[in-house]
């Protein structure tokens, strides 16, 4: 590919000589070099008005998905609710404890308070109001300081020709759900999507991306001919040489994985060669590693994202299945201790039930009144 406009033979994916990112705050496509066009028929009054409506009801999925962390972190308000300045230890030892019980994590539950008790010495907060608010506050620093840090919270893609995204995680966390709502995501902003079908070890693995592959408009790739055994180090080799020798033919090359234990030193030298043939075929490639958590997993998440971090380098989380539990708290103290950015939430299991990753909206959902 060569930075121009496709041919008329292919959906024209948004290219140039720039580094590319997908997917803004809101969800509403933010492709920048192309100005919003009002569909033929609506006056720009009313497609503002649709836009905002599409805004509300991503919005309201979110606080939906986030309704159990919110229940949980009730307990907050309670405590705030008899805090006063001068037993102000008293509630924000026991402040920690809810936190911690709230699956925050030692660490991230320690720096909140800490940041709480500075603020009260220097007066910055007198009431329960502010309170809240700084706690707020505090929680949307620490998830939008791993964004900052690592450039953005939306997802690159490469400067030129086909990008790669690697997707892993352990089993069930929902990994395959993840690569076909990514794959609509690029579609829907005019991407020609190619799936990798690496998860060679589930039984049906390649059938099930398919059917999300038909979904979205994607195809999958073709596994190598000569495998006589499953390899997913040669599925992604093999598939990474399809989508670069015609590159004309896609824009993104999603790669699914097998889920694996992160304490499995084999499945994870696994997951390192998987890496290493994409980087060898393109270099730079992955543009995005992406690890899947599964939030009713708490806690454990951490152990999670410190060793496929430690083997592969994660540059972005996707939190999924946020609206089936009280333990989406768990991700704040991953992002507190590892610095990688949360890119996107799911909040079911639809197509459309992945939503990019908005600090201020998730703490204002899961810490709502
Ligand atoms: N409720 C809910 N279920 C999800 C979400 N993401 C995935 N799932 C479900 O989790 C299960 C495992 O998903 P799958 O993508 O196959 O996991 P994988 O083994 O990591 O590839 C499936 O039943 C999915 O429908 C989510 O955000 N919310
Ligand atoms: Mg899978």
């Amino acid at each position: 590919m060569n930075g121009q406009q496709g041919s008329c033979c292919r959906r024209a994916g948004p290219r140039g000589s720039t580094r590319r990112r997908v997917h803004g705050r809101s969800g509403v496509s933010p492709r920048p070099r192309r100005s919003v066009r009002v569909p033929a028929g609506l006056s720009f009054k009313k497609f503002g008005r649709i836009l905002e409506e599409k805004a509300k009801a991503d919005w309201n999925r979110v606080f939906q998905g986030t309704e159990k962390t919110r229940e949980r972190l009730g307990v907050v308000d309670e405590l705030l609710a008899y805090w006063n300045l001068d037993d102000s230890e008293d509630t924000l030892e026991e402040l920690e404890d809810a936190l911690i019980a709230s699956d925050f994590g030692p660490g991230a539950a320690l720096a909140l308070v800490e940041g709480l008790r500075e603020k009260i010495r220097l007066g910055e907060i007198k009431d329960q109001g502010s309170l809240k608010q700084e706690l707020k506050k505090s929680m949307v620093g620490i998830l939008e300081s791993a964004a900052v840090n690592s450039g953005s919270g939306e997802l690159a893609v490469s400067d030129s020709g086909l990008s790669i995204i690697l997707v892993v995680g352990v089993n069930g966390g929902g990994k395959t759900t993840t690569v076909g709502k990514l794959s609509s995501r690029f579609a829907k902003e005019g991407y020609t999507v190619t799936l990798a079908a690496g998860d060679t070890f589930r039984a049906a693995a390649k059938e099930q991306l398919e059917v999300w592959a038909e979904r979205t408009g994607a195809r999958v790739a073709e596994y190598p001919e000569d495998m006589e055994k499953p390899d997913p180090v040669k599925v992604l080799a093999h598939a990474a040489e399809l989508g670069l020798r015609d590159e004309r033919d896609s824009d993104i090359l999603i790669c699914d994985t097998s889920g694996r234990i992160h304490n499995n030193f084999k499945l994870m030298d696994e997951i390192e060669r998987c890496k290493k043939v994409l980087s060898d075929a393109k270099q730079g490639a992955p543009s995005e590693t992406l690890l899947v958590l599964d939030s009713t997993t708490g806690l454990n998440m951490l152990n999670q994202a410190r060793e496929f971090n430690d083997y592969i380098g994660i540059t972005g989380l996707v939190l999924t299945k946020l609206d089936g539990t009280a333990r989406g708290g768990a991700v704040v103290g991953v992002v507190q201790e590892l610095g990688i950015p949360i890119k996107f939430i799911g909040v079911g299991e639809k197509v459309e039930d992945l939503q990019p990753f908005d600090a201020e909206a998730f703490v204002d959902g899961i810490l709502s009144t």
